[in-house]
């Protein structure tokens, strides 16, 4: 049988592709790992081939040799059954939790992933976040906070698990662009503890290698005086959340 693939896009673009990869690692499935460039032009032609194979024409995608798995959800909770079961709570009421920041996440979480693109977690240079950017940060961190409350830390439910792969290129985001955590000290302590994490350190100083990908809407949206919870549909970069 040929070895499981996962198809990953370009690792300072690819805030999907990071969960599912975390989570595939951290589950010790063993894999082979194929690189690819959604950087523009070339984005279209590497995403049509990937649609020859997976229907969606995105990454990422895991190949199992039996199977193509093509959301990064489904591949995480692959990751977890794999495992065992051991990326999720087992108190069913902790996963639910669990599973509803996934969740969240997965449909969107929040106009500041639109705002802040993954890409700009790797520019040199940050602009400031805007007051409501930071009144934003602090509804995140709330939700957080009270999981870690709950559960004692150091991670949101415990032990490291699927909801602290899925929120961290978040973390990498807000993180990177100094968002004040100084009323949140467990989601502080949190944030750094995952920016840490070994997987994570191994993707993220894989994509800080490689040239940023500039998007002109990045110094825009920061005057940007609209309210910040709005339709943003349509806007670029186009990998977030
Ligand atoms: N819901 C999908 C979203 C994946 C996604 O949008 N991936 C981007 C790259 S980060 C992509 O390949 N987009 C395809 C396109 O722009 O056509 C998932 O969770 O895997």
């Amino acid at each position: 049988m040929t070895r499981p693939r996962l198809y990953v896009g370009t690792k300072n673009a690819s805030s999907w592709a990071m969960r599912a990869w975390l989570a595939l690692k951290a589950s010790g499935y063993e894999f082979d790992e194929e690189p690819v460039d959604i950087r523009r032009p070339q984005r279209f032609r590497n995403l049509a081939s990937i649609g020859e194979f997976s229907p969606p024409g995105a990454v990422p995608v895991l190949d199992t040799g039996r199977t193509v798995i093509y959301d990064s959800s489904a591949i995480m909770e692959f990751a977890n059954d794999v495992s065992e079961n051991r990326l999720l709570p087992r108190d069913i009421e902790a996963r639910a939790h669990a599973r509803s920041l996934m969740a969240w996440q997965h449909a969107g979480l929040s106009s500041l992933c639109h705002r802040i693109s993954f890409e700009s977690a790797f520019y040199p240079l940050k602009r400031p976040l805007t007051g409501a950017e930071h009144d934003e940060c602090n509804r995140l961190f709330r939700a957080y906070e009270a999981p870690l409350v709950r559960h004692g830390g150091p991670y949101l439910f415990g032990e490291v698990s699927l909801a602290d792969f899925m929120h961290a290129p978040t973390v990498v985001r807000l993180a990177r662009h100094s968002a004040d955590t100084s009323a949140w000290p467990r989601t502080r302590a949190w944030m750094q503890l995952l920016l840490d994490h070994p997987l994570v350190a191994e993707w993220l100083a894989e994509a800080d290698r490689l040239p940023h990908i500039w998007y002109d809407d990045y110094l825009v949206d920061a005057r940007d005086p609209a309210p910040l919870l709005r339709d943003t549909a349509g806007r670029s970069p186009e990998c977030s959340p």
